[in-house]
C-alpha cells in the first residue's frame, strides 16, 4: 500500500518530461495516487502539440482525465474541477506548477516592467493559486492539501530573476494567507521552494550553468539538486506524514538558502561542473 492509495488529484503545470510537475506526479503515481492533469491549450487544435506531448507522458501512467487549461481563464480553471468533481467527486490534492511572465519583462530591470506584463505575469503565476484554492475549498476531503512552486528570488534578490521574483513573493504570501483560511477546514497549502532545475522556464531567467555553478560552490551540500528530490519533498507535503506542517516554504535546494557569505573553501578549487 503506498502513501496516497485511493488518493485523487490534479496536476497543473506538466509542460514536457523535464517539468517538474512530471517529476512531482511520478513520485504521487508511485504512492498510488489517481492523477487528472492538465496541459496548455493548443493554439491550433488541428496540431495538438501541447496535448500531445503531455498525453505522451500521462497515459502510461493511467492518467484519469487530461484538460486544457489556461490560467487566464476562470472557466478554464472551472472546468479542470468540474472534471474532476465528475470523475471523483471530492479529491485530495492539488500540484500548482504554473508561472510565466512575458520575456521582455522577465529580462529587467524591474523598474522598466510594463503594466501589462507585470499583471500577466501576476495572473498567470500568483492568481491562479487563488483561484485553484477557492475551486478546491469545496470538494477537498479534510486533510486535502495544495502544493504549489517557488524559488528564493522570491525572498532575497536574486539577479536575473526579476519580475519573477515579485510574483514568488506574493506567491509565497497568498500561500500564508490561504493556509490561514483553509486550516480550520483541516486543508493544507504550502510551498516547495527549489533549486535550479533545468526545465523551459529556467531557460528563461538567465545562465543555467553558472546557477549550477553558485550551488556547487556555496550550497551546504556542494552540489544542486535532483528533480527527483524536489518530486519526493512535493510528494512528503502532500502526503498525511506532513499532516503538521501548512503556510509553509520549504526550502530544497542543497541548502543554499542558508547561506550569508561564500563558504571559506569556496574558491579553493573549480567546482566539479567547470573540472
Ligand atoms: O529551476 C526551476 N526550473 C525552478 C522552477 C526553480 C524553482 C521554482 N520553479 C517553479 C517555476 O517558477 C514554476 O512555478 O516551478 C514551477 C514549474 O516550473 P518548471 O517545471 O521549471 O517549468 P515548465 O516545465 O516550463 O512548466 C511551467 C508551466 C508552463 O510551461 P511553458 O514552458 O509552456 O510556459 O507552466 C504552465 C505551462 O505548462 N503555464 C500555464 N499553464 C496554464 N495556463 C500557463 C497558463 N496561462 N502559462 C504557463
Amino acid at each position: 500500500m503506498g502513501l496516497f492509495t485511493g488518493k485523487k488529484g490534479i496536476v497543473f503545470g506538466i509542460a514536457n518530461e523535464r517539468s517538474i510537475a512530471w517529476a512531482i506526479t511520478q513520485q504521487l503515481h508511485a504512492e498510488g495516487a489517481e492523477i487528472g492533469f492538465t496541459h496548455l491549450p493548443d493554439k491550433d487544435p488541428e496540431r495538438p502539440k501541447n496535448a500531445n506531448k503531455v498525453r505522451k507522458l500521462v497515459d502510461p501512467l493511467d492518467a484519469r482525465f487530461l484538460v486544457p487549461c489556461d490560467v487566464q481563464k476562470d472557466e478554464d480553471i472551472s472546468g479542470a474541477f468540474a472534471k474532476a468533481a465528475e470523475t471523483w467527486g471530492m479529491i485530495d490534492f492539488v500540484v500548482h506548477s504554473v508561472a510565466f511572465a512575458p520575456p521582455q519583462d522577465l529580462t529587467g530591470p524591474v523598474y522598466n516592467s510594463s503594466r501589462a506584463g507585470f499583471l500577466t505575469a501576476m495572473d498567470i503565476s500568483v492568481y491562479s493559486l487563488i483561484a485553484m484554492a477557492g475551486r478546491a475549498r469545496p470538494m477537498l476531503n479534510p486533510g486535502g492539501s495544495l502544493l504549489t512552486l517557488t524559488y528564493l528570488g522570491g525572498e532575497r534578490v536574486i539577479p536575473g530573476y526579476n519580475l519573477m521574483g515579485l510574483c514568488k513573493s506574493a506567491l509565497e504570501s497568498a500561500v500564508e494567507y490561504i493556509a490561514s483560511e483553509l486550516g480550520p477546514h483541516g486543508m493544507r497549502v504550502n510551498a516547495l521552494s527549489a533549486g535550479p532545475v533545468r526545465t523551459i522556464s529556467a531557460s528563461g531567467v538567465g545562465d543555467f550553468k553558472k546557477m549550477l555553478t553558485l550551488y556547487e560552490t556555496f550550497a551546504p551540500l556542494r552540489r544542486n539538486i535532483s528533480e527527483e528530490e524536489v518530486g519526493k519533498t512535493a510528494m512528503f507535503l502532500l502526503s498525511d506524514l506532513a499532516s503538521g506542517i501548512t503556510g509553509e516554504t520549504l526550502h530544497v535546494d542543497s541548502g543554499y538558502h542558508i547561506m550569508g557569505g561564500p563558504p571559506l573553501d569556496a574558491f579553493a578549487q573549480p567546482p566539479a561542473s567547470e573540472g
